[in-house]
């Protein structure tokens, strides 16, 4: 596997090309990696392969040098056209025996809603899991009925390896998302929505190092 421990799943950004306001997307994830991001997700579900190559090489120029793991959503082959460190597949993607096949020994990740949803994740070995979502969220239209802390820390409990919490991750509630057992958080909009993603990723940093 390439470089990659659960200590880097503490602050971990996916993307939105909605919340960016104008800014650009390297920039952003440099200035969120600055504040203390520790692993990157390219999430742009509308996007074309070729566009989504081009921002994953950008991408890499700044993750790279930074010793931050980026991770692909949906498209292996991307990942492997631009070099990036992993892939990230949920249950609609393509299948998760098949994507470990093709991934080898790059960083794989799962998304987790249900009891099932961990029973394939450690059948066929997947790095990390995304339990969520944890709380309602408007980022993802499609997203699964919401955990809860309860549903967020049964899941966690069962779970060989280690798991991020995504879905509704805020300043407020991230602490007692991290006390449900998960080795940290996956966030989008309360970092690209926020004015300034620098700021807002030292203050998840020191909430959640004080949890
Ligand atoms: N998967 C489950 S919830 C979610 C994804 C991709 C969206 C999380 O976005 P936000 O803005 O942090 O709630
Ligand atoms: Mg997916």
């Amino acid at each position: 596997m390439i470089n990659f421990a659960s200590e880097q799943l503490t602050l971990y950004l996916a993307t939105d090309p909605d919340l960016l306001r104008g800014r650009d997307l390297a920039a952003t994830v440099a200035e969120a990696i600055a504040g203390g991001v520790t692993m990157i997700q390219l999430r742009d579900k509308r996007a074309d392969g070729g566009p989504l190559y081009d921002a994953a090489c950008r991408l890499l120029a700044v993750t790279r040098p930074a010793g931050v793991p980026l991770i692909i959503n949906d498209r292996l082959d991307v990942m492997f056209a631009s070099g990036a460190d992993g892939a990230h597949v949920g249950t609609t993607d393509l299948p998760l025996d098949k994507a470990r096949e093709l991934a080898g020994n790059r960083i794989l990740g799962y998304s987790v809603n249900t009891p099932e949803d961990l029973e394939l994740a450690t059948r066929w070995g997947a790095d990390y899991i995304g339990i969520g979502p944890a709380f309602p969220t408007g980022t993802k239209p499609d997203a699964r009925s919401a955990l809860g802390l309860d549903g967020l820390r049964k899941l966690a409990a069962a779970a060989p390896m280690p798991a991020v919490a995504i879905g509704g991750i805020n300043l407020g509630n991230c602490a007692a998302v991290r006390a449900c057992g998960v080795a940290g958080i996956c966030v989008i909009s309360a970092l690209l929505g926020a004015p300034d993603t620098r700021e807002a990723a030292t203050e998840f940093r020191r909430a959640l190092a004080r949890s």
